[in-house]
């Protein structure tokens, strides 16, 4: 471990004290038999992407086995119908094509359907009559979200696809220059740097009614969208809609030297608003950390919605109970403390490691593994179990549970997947922390 900025672990060590019915409509808006003429050479849209299903056989057959382009891995369902098996593209894509490459184990009676938001389906394709093999689909669909949705198998086993993959036109995304504004007439810093607040609500606020605190300071952005930052430790700039002492508010945390900032945006305890920041320093390094700029176009709803279907049954309550304003990190919740009903989540995984800890500590990066960030990392990554050189590799991060799905769902929406989604998720550099010499501004977009 390399020695931690103050920022990082000041902020880091805080402990944590804070179906969807589907309705099936199987209509082929359009469905052909034909091969579209594509060249074989060409990857698929859904390839490394996230991917979920209803159900695993076993932890050896994993929804992401079906799309890491890998022929001899695959998903494989329980015994039961209906089953499905979802990837997200990460931005809405023209869906031209769908390959699937059936194990022994296929479906009958299956369809094609696609998504803007995870929740609300078209179906592009069905049939009663799968061959299996491998079959090719023309399909004419749009979305962010494909799915396989299974109703009958062809053998007494489950669903199980080598591959599924997705070709497609992904639709251009937000032009970058347009969602960072202008940056031109950002005036030079007496102190250290300038920061700019953004208002990026896409519309559900005015910038009158976007504020931010610091250092007892408050401002709407109408009033003053610019702050010069003067050296400071480990200080926080908060960000509220509505009104300065709104429950819609978040934070980022920072230590600014006389020449250098460091900061982060945190997942750590919450998350209460979408917020991204882009770092420019004086020798051309400009970076971005933060929610992805998808995840700043869909609304709050849907990103709430979106985390109670993508991840377990146990951490559905995250965005819950203390909906429509936060979405809380496991550790905060009171079912996997003492005494709540998954108080036991990682006991018998950790023990397996010769860990002895509560859960609700493992996911907190405390007590015993407060002075053991690798090891808190790995439980968090569900990677301990892995021969030590494997355990701080991504590929390998929350791919069985348990796991810290809270903190995979983060990395899942964030600017090259980087996220503080725990105290130590910093080891092997998947942190949202950025750092630079001689910054000149810092860009905070504060969304819904
Ligand atoms: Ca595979």
């Amino acid at each position: 471990m390399a020695v931690p900025t103050l920022a990082t672990r000041s902020a880091s060590r805080r402990r944590a004290v804070a179906a969807v019915t589907l309705i099936v409509t199987v209509i082929a808006l359009y469905a052909a038999a034909t091969t579209p003429g594509a060249t074989a050479a060409d990857t698929p849209l859904s390839q490394g992407r996230p991917a979920i299903a209803s159900s695993t056989e076993n932890a050896g057959t994993p929804a992401s086995a079906a799309v890491d382009g890998d022929p001899g891995t695959r998903w494989s369902s329980q015994f039961s119908d209906p089953q499905w098996i979802q990837v997200d593209l990460g931005a809405t894509a023209t869906v031209s094509r769908v390959v699937l490459r059936w194990e022994a184990a296929y479906a009958r009676a299956y369809a094609i359907q696609t998504s803007t938001d995870a929740t609300t389906w078209t179906t592009v394709y069905s049939t009663t009559t799968g061959a299996g093999g491998t079959e090719t689909l023309a399909v004419t669909g749009t979305g962010r979200y494909v799915r396989m949705y299974g109703t009958a198998r062809a053998t007494p086993y489950g669903y199980s696809l080598w591959e599924f993959q997705v070709y497609g036109v992904a639709a251009p995304g937000p032009d970058p220059g347009s969602f960072w504004g202008d940056t031109s007439e950002i005036p030079a810093a007496q102190n250290v740097l300038t920061v700019k607040v953004l208002n990026r609500t896409n519309g559900h606020y005015p910038d009158n009614q976007v504020y931010w605190s610091f250092n007892g300071q408050t401002h709407s952005i109408a009033e003053q969208p610019y702050l010069d930052m003067p050296a400071n430790s480990a200080g926080r700039m908060y960000f509220y809609l509505g009104s300065p002492t709104s429950q819609y508010y978040d934070f980022i945390e920072f230590t600014v030297g006389p020449s250098v900032f460091n900061g982060n945006t945190t997942r750590v305890d919450a998350f209460g608003l979408k917020l991204a920041m882009r770092l420019h320093a004086h020798d051309g390094y400009d970076v971005q950390v933060g929610e992805d700029q998808a995840t700043f176009a869909e609304d709050r709803s849907v990103t709430f919605q979106r985390f109670v279907t993508e991840v377990p049954a146990e951490f559905k309550v995250l965005a819950q109970t203390q909906a429509p304003y936060r979405i809380i990190a496991p550790g905060s919740d009171p079912s996997f403390r003492a005494g709540g009903v998954n108080q036991n989540y990682y006991t018998s995984y950790a023990a397996s490691v010769g860990v002895n800890e509560s859960t609700s500590n493992i996911f907190g990066c405390a007590g015993s593994l407060a002075g053991n960030p690798n090891l808190c990392a790995a439980l968090n990554r569900h990677t301990a179990q892995l021969p030590t050189a494997q355990q701080q590799t991504p590929g390998n991060f929350y791919l069985a549970p348990p796991a810290n799905y809270y903190a995979r769902f983060w990395h899942d929406r964030a600017i090259n997947h980087l996220a503080y989604g725990f105290p130590y998720d910093d080891v092997a550099g998947q942190s949202s922390f950025i750092s630079h010499a001689n910054p000149r501004y810092l860009l905070v977009a504060v969304g819904w």
